[in-house]
């Protein structure tokens, strides 16, 4: 998959060099490229922003070094290779799982991560008539900025792409993956020394009782989502839970 992001915070996207993602990139899996928006400034002052119309508090990233920027890092496009355009805002859809799902399986992504108030109206309309434009958000909740969000969207779906995590079946029991758990979160892991501080480990999990350990989980997921997330209780299957404790 190919990444493109144009900022003009190139130094903010610089943790994408690091860990699951700076590894996916070192191997190939994932090709990154970070863009500078004041490179497609023409003035002394790479003036990339200019006071609302109809007034209003803070400033609006002016559309034509965007529109500079997105028509040459997406020149290469072809009917065939299509980028989407990912535009973070608070404003946007919220990002989960499925559309971290959804993104992954795009060949091309590019990120438009804005400073100020936004970026003027014009350029998602017009982008919007050549490319898939997604306007996304991460929660609700207002940032300085896109780029952050940017770092959480890559790392949701670089974690997808095949060949990144080290085993296929890391994902099948995330929180929010597809499947028998869907919509429950997970419950909580515990790995050696069998005794730390006068704790001891669940005796379930050390009985070898592969059906009884999947049930124990099963309920510790949905005492935990009950806990934290009732809202997703109401979404989840109960028979599909059961599917789960027999495929154990
Ligand atoms: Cl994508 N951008 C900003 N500035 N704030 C946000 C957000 C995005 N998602 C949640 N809050």
């Amino acid at each position: 998959m190919r990444i493109d992001v144009v900022t003009i915070f190139p130094e903010y996207l610089e943790p994408l060099n690091v860990s699951l993602v700076g590894k996916a990139r070192a191997r190939g899996l994932l090709d990154v490229r970070v863009h500078d928006l004041r490179s497609w400034t023409h003035d002394r002052h790479h003036t990339v922003d200019d006071t609302p119309y109809g007034g209003g508090p803070g400033m609006v990233m002016k559309p034509e070094p965007w529109g500079e920027a997105l028509d040459e890092v997406t020149a290469s496009a072809t009917p065939e290779r299509q980028p989407v355009l990912v535009v973070p805002t608070p404003a946007g859809r919220p990002f989960d799982q499925a559309l971290a799902v959804e993104l992954s399986q795009a060949p091309w992504l590019v990120f438009t991560p804005a400073r100020y108030e936004g970026i003027d109206r014009r350029v998602v309309e017009e982008y919007a008539q050549r490319f898939d434009v997604r306007e996304v958000s991460i929660g609700d909740y207002v940032l300085a900025g896109g780029e952050a969000p940017v770092l959480v969207m890559v790392e949701a779906v670089a974690r997808l792409l095949p060949g990144v995590l080290g085993n296929a079946e890391s994902h099948r029991d995330d929180s929010f993956a597809a499947g028998p758990m869907a919509h429950l979160l997970e419950g909580p892991i515990y790995t050696k020394p069998p005794q730390w501080r006068d704790r001891g480990i669940p005796e379930v999990l050390l009985s070898g009782h592969h059906g009884r350990i999947a049930r124990w989980r099963r309920d510790q997921a949905l005492a935990r989502t009950a806990a934290n997330r009732p809202d997703l209780i109401a979404r989840c299957d109960p028979a599909s839970l059961d599917d789960h404790d027999r495929a154990e």
